[in-house]
């Protein structure tokens, strides 16, 4: 006879948010997992992602166990070993090469927004390198947070926890109904937008919220800062902002409104493809209509002028009066104490030595929040032994030939490497070149809290260990494995003292297990603080003006630059190439790289597709579904025409992360349409950031004869 299931709270984190889930667990195996009706982020539901849980923990092509690569690196043999043999290997390596290196040789990774993301930089901060890195910390989100942090002195999100609904919402180069809001959750996008706020879209591609927007601003990819600047103009220039906010509680104002003056719509209209008076409308609604929040997303990122597009955008709510009031930006809660980063286990030296810390500081030096190391300067490191050898790579869940920019130039680079750790949950292309592979924990085969300021403002949650799959086990658990094993002064504690620890900093009043029990507790959320406190920045003030930006060597007022390869930048190539290319929407029923091998999600998405206008298409005899090369300087990729009348007849969006797990490894077909290989990791960068071009290129398309 069947028992029982047992059924246990927990949240997923199948990607940045946290919906609150329902694990029904019999005889040691996830059988089924729902929505929790009580969780305040998703009120019961799940989306795609979540849904086929329990066909992703259970998949037969798990890893189970460590590996040891045979044979040269890349040759896509492997022998099963112990957890005994594979960390004694990794400890022996390390040591070698910390020694005979410096530790600084000894370079970490990671994925987006992982539970185990921090751990992954306290594990280097133990072991004395600063040099770690995440496609996140590099050009998706950690810029806004970083740029907020010196302007605001804290990072805003947008309010859906309490009980104000927005009056408009501005979606800036953000899908969240598909990919969720950085740090929340699809849901509640959704549950906002059933109250009919107004909407403003600014997105190259008619998506579905573009389509029923109030305006739909079809912005050139990698104008937005023309676009954001000219908005501001009208704002200002048309006496549309909140006087008293910005008297009291901004600095700066003066120069800002002086520096906009020639930021005109007219102006902006050829440099934006957006005709001025749409810009004018875009600006007068989301300054008259209150509370507005603006939904931002990374496509603002995915280019190296990030850093002042972020500061453009970020002053639209603030001179709007929409910051720290009910239904506009709010500054997270501190639910959960700060996350234990040992940073302080790190030299002043070594802290010096951190890849491109002397030049991005936003990034990696004085500036950042966290600080991480310049991916395009640590890849050179690897392959040039410049400014110093990087010699060993161990990557915590990123896709790191599918997800970083000029995949050609990364498989180079860590073909260049003495030694590869991966730990992931399944064999990936870059797992292939690694000389031990091991095997992660997925989300509910781990304890972890969820809590960042970042999500939901003022919600604390907790995930759950319902299931031990094969020897799996979490990176937090590996990181404190390792370092025991090679003796580190710090970095030794057991995982749950650590979420304990920062439990009893946050002031709940519950420890781990007894959040586990209720899944999530919710902290009151207080608006306009401040009124009595200031703003955490060197004025006290809300910085139009950012004293930090202009003391660390960076322009005080935000402004336009072209993105290094455009029609108007790079007129020459663009006769060569002459479609501006942008990439990676969302897909509703993947996470970047992830989800390929689950038959549910993949027959939704088989193949992958990049968006070409009709008239485009038909210029090279592409018609609907056919496979279409797209080129670019660095290579050529193929995805299938998506033919849309939504899109601008001069752009083509592809998508990104595209690998074939159903593919013969050790490639899994990763040269064929992961559109990474037409993006540019080569200088210029954002000055302050370092960010590269994921977005925002030239290309070219013609139909892909002959190909299955
Ligand atoms: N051209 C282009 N490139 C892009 C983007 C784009 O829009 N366009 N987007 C960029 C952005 S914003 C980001 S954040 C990056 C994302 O880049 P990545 O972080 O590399 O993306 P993922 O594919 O989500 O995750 C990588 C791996 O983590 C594994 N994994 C999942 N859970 C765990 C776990 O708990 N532990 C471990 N060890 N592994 C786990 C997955 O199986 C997967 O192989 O891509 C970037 N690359
Ligand atoms: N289902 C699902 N959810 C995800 C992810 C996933 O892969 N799948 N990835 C996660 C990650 S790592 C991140 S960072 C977030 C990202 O989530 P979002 O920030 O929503 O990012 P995208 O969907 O890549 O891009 C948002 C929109 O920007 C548009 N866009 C493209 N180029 C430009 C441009 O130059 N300017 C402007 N204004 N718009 C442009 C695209 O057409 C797209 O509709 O989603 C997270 N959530
Ligand atoms: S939105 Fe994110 S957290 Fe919620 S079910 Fe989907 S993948 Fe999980
Ligand atoms: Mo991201």
């Amino acid at each position: 006879m069947q028992s029982e299931a047992r059924i246990f709270k927990s949240v997923c984190r199948a990607c940045h948010g946290g919906c609150g889930t329902l694990m029904h667990v019999r005889d040691g195996r996830l059988v089924k997992v729902e929505g929790d009706r009580e969780s305040p982020l998703n009120h019961g539901r799940l989306c795609p992602i979540g849904t086929v849980t329990v066909d992703l923990v259970n998949h037969p092509d798990r890893l189970k166990y460590p590996q040891r690569r045979l044979g040269p690196r890349g040759s896509g043999r492997w022998q099963r070993i112990s957890w005994d043999e594979a960390l004694d290997e990794i400890a022996t390596r390390l040591a070698d090469i910390r020694a005979r290196f410096g530790a600084e040789a000894i370079a970490l990774g990671t994925g987006t927004g992982r539970h185990h993301i921090r751990w992954v930089s306290r594990f280097g901060n133990a072991l004395g390198t600063p040099n770690w890195c995440e496609p996140g910390f590099a050009q998706c989100f950690h810029p806004r947070v970083n740029t907020c942090l010196l302007t605001f002195g804290d990072f805003p999100v947008c309010d859906y926890t309490g009980d104000t609904p927005p009056a408009c919402i501005l979606f800036w180069g953000h899908n969240p109904i598909h990919s969720g809001p950085d740090g929340e959750t699809r849901f509640a996008v959704r549950e906002a937008l059933a109250h009919r706020p107004r909407t403003i879209v600014v997105d190259p591609r008619e998506t579905e919220l573009a389509a029923s927007a109030d305006l739909w601003l079809r912005v050139r990819p990698g104008a937005d800062d023309a676009l954001a600047l000219a908005m501001l103009n009208v704002v200002i220039g048309e006496k549309l902002h909140d006087e008293r906010f910005v008297r009291e509680h901004t600095h700066g104002f003066e120069q800002l409104a002086a520096h906009v003056a020639q930021y005109t719509p007219e102006w902006a209209a050829p440099i934006t493809w957006v005709p001025a008076d749409k810009i004018r409308a875009a600006a007068r609604l989301f300054a008259q209509t209150r509370p507005g929040m603006l939904e931002w997303g990374c496509a603002i990122e995915h280019t190296p002028k990030c850093i002042q597009t972020v500061r453009a955008l970020s002053m639209l709510p603030v001179l709007t009066g929409n910051v720290d009031v009910p239904g506009g930006w709010v500054f997270g809660g501190r639910a959960i104490g700060k996350f234990p980063s040992l940073i302080e286990n790190l030299t002043p030296e070594a802290n010096a030595k951190r890849l491109g810390a002397d030049r991005f500081k936003l990034l990696g030096g004085a500036g950042a929040d966290l600080p991480a190391a310049h991916i395009p300067t640590l890849l050179q490191a690897m392959r040039e032994g410049k400014p110093y050898p990087v010699k060993a790579f161990l990557v915590f869940g990123n896709n790191t030939l599918v997800t970083y920019a000029n995949s050609k130039l990364v498989y180079e680079s860590l073909m260049k490497l003495d030694f590869m750790v991966n730990a992931d949950l399944f064999m990936t292309p870059t797992a292939e070149l690694a000389d031990i592979v091991l095997p992660a924990a997925a989300w509910p085969e781990l304890d972890q809290i969820v809590g960042l300021p970042t999500i939901a403002a003022n919600v604390a949650l907790a995930q759950q260990k319902v299931v031990q799959v094969g020897e799996c086990k979490s990176d937090e658990e590996i990181f404190v494995a390792l370092a025991r094993r090679m003796k580190l002064p710090v970095g030794t504690e057991d995982v749950k003292d650590v979420l304990n620890a920062q439990l009893r900093a946050g002031g709940l009043g519950y420890d781990f297990d007894q959040l586990a029990e209720r899944g999530f507790a919710k902290a009151p959320l207080k608006y306009r603080r401040y009124e009595g406190a200031g703003f955490k920045t060197p004025t006290g003030k809300i910085e139009l003006y950012a004293t930090r930006l202009e003391q660390l060597g960076y322009a005080p007022l935000p402004y336009y630059e072209e993105p290094p390869e455009s029609p108007l930048s790079a007129p020459e190539a663009a006769k060569e190439f002459p479609l501006v290319l942008t990439t990676g929407g969302r897909i509703p029923f993947f996470f970047n790289s992830e989800h390929r091998q689950i038959p549910n999600l993949r027959r939704a998405r088989r193949d992958p597709r990049a968006e070409i206008h009709p008239e485009t298409a038909a210029r090279h005899g592409i018609a609907e579904g056919d496979w279409m090369w797209i080129e670019t300087r660095r290579g050529r990729i193929r995805q299938r025409a998506k033919l849309t009348a939504g899109i601008d007849p001069r752009v083509v969006s592809a998508e990104h992360a595209w690998w074939f797990p159903d593919e013969p490894g050790p490639e899994y077909g990763v040269w064929k349409s992961n559109v990474n290989v037409l993006t540019d990791n080569t200088p210029p960068f954002d000055p302050a950031m370092g960010t590269y071009q994921l977005r925002a290129l030239l290309c070219r398309v013609a139909k892909a004869e002959g190909v299955a």
